[in-house]
C-alpha cells in the first residue's frame, strides 16, 4: 500500500471527526463542532482554543467564503505541525528573531513569514533590527509597502537592541499577536556580532517575558554543508530555535536538510523555495522524504 493510503488509513478515525458534522449552512464551518472535534482528536486544549479563536477572526474577516475557511483550516494545521512538537511558549507577543549571515535570505525569510502569520490570522509586525546598512532597512520597508504590513524602523546606524525593545512595547500596547525582527549578518567583527545579538535577546526578554519564543537561524541550502560552521556559532550566541533553509529551489544539495537536523541538533522548521512572499514552506519532514523518494518509486512501479 502506497505511504499516502496508509497515512489516510491510519488517520481514519481522526479523519471521521472533521466529517460532516463540521458543515454548517451553506458550507462553513460550525466554529463549536470545530473546537470539538479537535479537542477529541487530542490537539490539546490550548492549541484547539487558539485555533478556534484565530479561525472565529478570520471567518469575520479576510476569509469570505467556505472555500476560503477550509483553506484557513488547512494553512493553520499544516502550520502547527510544522513546528515539531514542542508546546507553544508562552509570553504575548509571539517574537521571532531571524538570525544568519548577509545573503542568506534574512530579510526576505522575515517578509515571507510576517505574510504566512495575516494569512493565519494573526496580527504582526516587522521589524527593522538590521541598522549596519541603510540598504537593509530599506528592503524591509519596501516589501512592508508591499504586503501592506508595518515595519518599525530607526535610522541607519541606530542601537538595533532599542529598535526591538521599541517595537516590542508598542506591540504589547497594541495586543499584536507576532513581532518578527530581522537582524544585521555582519559587522565589523564576528565578535561584535555575536555580542549584539545576545544584546537584542535579552532586551527582548526584559520587554516580553519568554521572549524571544522563537530564534530562526537562516541557512542558505546552495551553500551545502559549508553552511553548518556557521550555523555552529550561531547556535552557541544565539540561542537557536530552528532553522529556515533558503534556496532549495536552486540547488540539488537538498540532502543538507538531513544533516542540519542531525549535526546542529536544531529541527528545520521552514524551507524557502524562490523569491515571492509564498515561496516559504513550512518544513514537513514526511512530506520532505515523500518528496525525495518519489522519482524512485515511479520507476519501481
Ligand atoms: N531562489 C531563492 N532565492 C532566495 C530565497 N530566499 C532569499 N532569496 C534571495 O536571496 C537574496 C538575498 O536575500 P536577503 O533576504 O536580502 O538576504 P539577507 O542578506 O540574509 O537579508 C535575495 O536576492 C533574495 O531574493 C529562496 O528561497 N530561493
Ligand atoms: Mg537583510
Amino acid at each position: 500500500m502506497e505511504l499516502w493510503e496508509r497515512l489516510r488509513k491510519g488517520l481514519g478515525a481522526t479523519r471521521a471527526l472533521f466529517g460532516e458534522r463540521l458543515m454548517g449552512e451553506g458550507g462553513r464551518v460550525r466554529v463549536e463542532a470545530l473546537e470539538e472535534a479537535l479537542l477529541v482528536a487530542d490537539v490539546g486544549v490550548e492549541t484547539a482554543e487558539g485555533i478556534v479563536r484565530d479561525f472565529a477572526r478570520a471567518s469575520r474577516s479576510e476569509v469570505a467564503d467556505a472555500g476560503g475557511e477550509l483553506a484557513w483550516l488547512k494553512a493553520r494545521l499544516r502550520r502547527l505541525l510544522s513546528d515539531d512538537g514542542t508546546p507553544p511558549q508562552r509570553g504575548m507577543p509571539h517574537v521571532v528573531l531571524v538570525v544568519g549571515v548577509n545573503g542568506t535570505g534574512k530579510t526576505t525569510t522575515v517578509a515571507k513569514l510576517a505574510a504566512a502569520a495575516r494569512a493565519a490570522g494573526r496580527s504582526v509586525v516587522m521589524v527593522a533590527a538590521d541598522t549596519f546598512r541603510a540598504a537593509a532597512v530599506e528592503q524591509l520597508q519596501s516589501w512592508g509597502q508591499r504586503l501592506g504590513l508595518e515595519v518599525v524602523a530607526h535610522r541607519q546606524g541606530a542601537d538595533p537592541a532599542a529598535v526591538v525593545f521599541d517595537a516590542l512595547n508598542a506591540a504589547k500596547s497594541r495586543k499584536l499577536d507576532e513581532v518578527i525582527v530581522d537582524t544585521a549578518g555582519r559587522l565589523h567583527t564576528k565578535h561584535n556580532l555575536m555580542a549584539e545579538l545576545e544584546k537584542v535577546r535579552r532586551v527582548c526578554g526584559r520587554a516580553v517575558t519568554g521572549a524571544p519564543q522563537e530564534v530562526l537561524l537562516v541557512l542558505d541550502a546552495t551553500t551545502g554543508s559549508n553552511g553548518l560552521a556557521q550555523a555552529r556559532e550561531f547556535r552557541e550566541h544565539a540561542g537557536v530555535t530552528g532553522v529556515v533553509l533558503t534556496k532549495l529551489d536552486g540547488t540539488a544539495k537538498g540532502g543538507v536538510v538531513l544533516a542540519v537536523a542531525r549535526e546542529l541538533g536544531v529541527p528545520v522548521k521552514w524551507v524557502g523555495v524562490g523569491e515571492s512572499v509564498e515561496d516559504l514552506l513550512p518544513f514537513s519532514a514526511d512530506a520532505f522524504v515523500e518528496a525525495l523518494l518519489e522519482p524512485l518509486q515511479g520507476e519501481s512501479r
